[in-house]
């Protein structure tokens, strides 16, 4: 590898910040049950002593997204504690993320539901994660809707999208002026027939139509099978409206698997357009890097560990693409030399130049054999054994 290659990807690797998610080291199972872990978080000071462990052998995830109804459940009371342990674990916070899917009264939909008085509840919610993230200093606050309906003519599809226009309208205008709306859609559950916000155009024109701090959000896993999402990607890109990813890979459906497990060329397709998006204009996207994934088998902490390694690691690779070179070949024309010049860097093995950068920064070089090495989980385990296993596991 030349020195400018390894240039490159050291810069690529300085810039790239992945946010933790809190609910990832929390016990989260399927619908059907949970698998309680004795290590799991069992509040939010133990998530963020997980995600400063995560930080601390990757170097590369200064912040925890929270999901304000289970981190801060009385809300802005709750500020000044997360504030101690922003403090005390040296992790910040990072997207909050409002819930407007748990509580019994979101049954038919939260911004989207027919019933005024419910509508007016979730927009309240969300107005209150915006004091809160003003607060925390947080930047980013990204709603997940669950709204939709089971049962074909049962829901007045055209209303609802009146009712969410009007919602994120309200909300957008109580935005602070540094704060950012990032809008995620997804196709289905828990709706089964119809769901509000489904995909990236949904997304897109309720963001253009909330006002110009909305953008889309876009969870690697909410996707049809075999759906371009590196095409979506170009596309909120060109229109300068692509706020954030949530990082998770599916082989089915919304499955939560590791980034990159079942389709690592996917991933690194996502970060050539970005890349290449960014060497024409010359100038860095302002996009959130977040990972959503909570896993019921691995270990928690091994799994977020093992995810930012495989997202750096692909990230990596698209640093590597030769630009100048690509864009010639794209404009003659010249497949195969085009793809092979794509393909090229997919197939780098950069794990060692991130090892050297790790090693450079201080880093361990083996993040996963340093946290195994540090007793960190073996000490969790003992303390926390005692309060998981009393958790609540059954599905019905
Ligand atoms: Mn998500």
């Amino acid at each position: 590898m030349n020195d400018k290659a390894v240039e490159v990807v050291w810069k690529a690797l300085d810039r790239l910040a992945i946010e933790l998610p809190s609910w990832g080291f929390a016990n989260t199972g399927t619908r059907f049950g949970k698998f309680i872990q004795p290590a799991a978080a069992t509040s939010i000071e133990e998530k963020f002593s997980d995600a400063a462990q995560v930080h601390a052998v990757t170097g590369a995830c200064p912040t925890l997204g929270l999901h304000v109804q289970w981190d801060l459940p009385n809300g802005l009371k709750d500020v000044s504690e997360v504030q101690r342990l922003v403090k005390k674990f040296g992790v910040r916070a990072g997207s909050i993320n409002p819930n407007i899917f748990q509580n019994q009264e979101y049954k038919y939909g939260s911004i989207g539901n027919p019933d005024a008085a419910i509508r007016r509840m979730a927009i309240d919610h969300i107005l209150d994660c915006l004091a809160i993230a003003d607060a925390l200093k947080s930047r980013d606050i990204s709603p997940w809707f669950a709204d939709g309906s089971n049962y074909p003519g049962s829901q007045n599809i055209r209303k609802r999208i009146g009712f969410f226009e009007d919602g994120l309208k309200e909300i957008h205008e109580a935005l602070r002026p540094n704060q950012r709306l990032l809008l995620e859609y997804k196709p289905f559950e828990p709706a089964f027939y119809h769901t509000d916000v489904a995909d990236w155009g949904m997304a897109f024109l309720l963001a253009k139509e909330a006002g110009p701090q909305a953008l889309v959000l876009v969870d690697t896993g909410h996707h049809y099978q075999a759906q371009n999402i590196e095409q979506i990607v170009a596309w909120l890109l060109h229109h300068r409206m692509i706020g954030g990813f949530h990082f998770n890979d599916r082989r089915y459906a919304d499955d939560d698997l590791t980034l990159g497990s079942i389709d690592p060329y996917q991933v690194f397709r996502i970060f050539h357009e970005i890349r290449m998006f960014e060497w024409e204009n010359d100038s860095t996207a302002d996009i959130a890097y977040m990972v959503d994934q909570s896993h019921n088998l691995k270990g928690k902490i091994e799994a977020m560990i093992q995810t930012v390694c495989t997202a750096q690691e692909l990230y990596a690779r698209a640093a590597l693409v030769d630009h100048e070179r690509l864009s010639k070949l794209q404009q003659n024309c010249t497949l195969v030399d085009a793809e092979e010049t794509l393909r090229g860097s997919f197939w780098q093995d950069t794990r060692p130049m991130v090892k050297e950068w790790r090693k450079a920064k201080g880093l361990p070089e083996e993040p996963l054999q340093a946290f195994r090495e540090g007793g960190y989980l073996e000490r969790i385990t003992r303390e926390r054994r005692e309060k998981n296993l009393g958790a609540t596991v059954s599905y019905a």
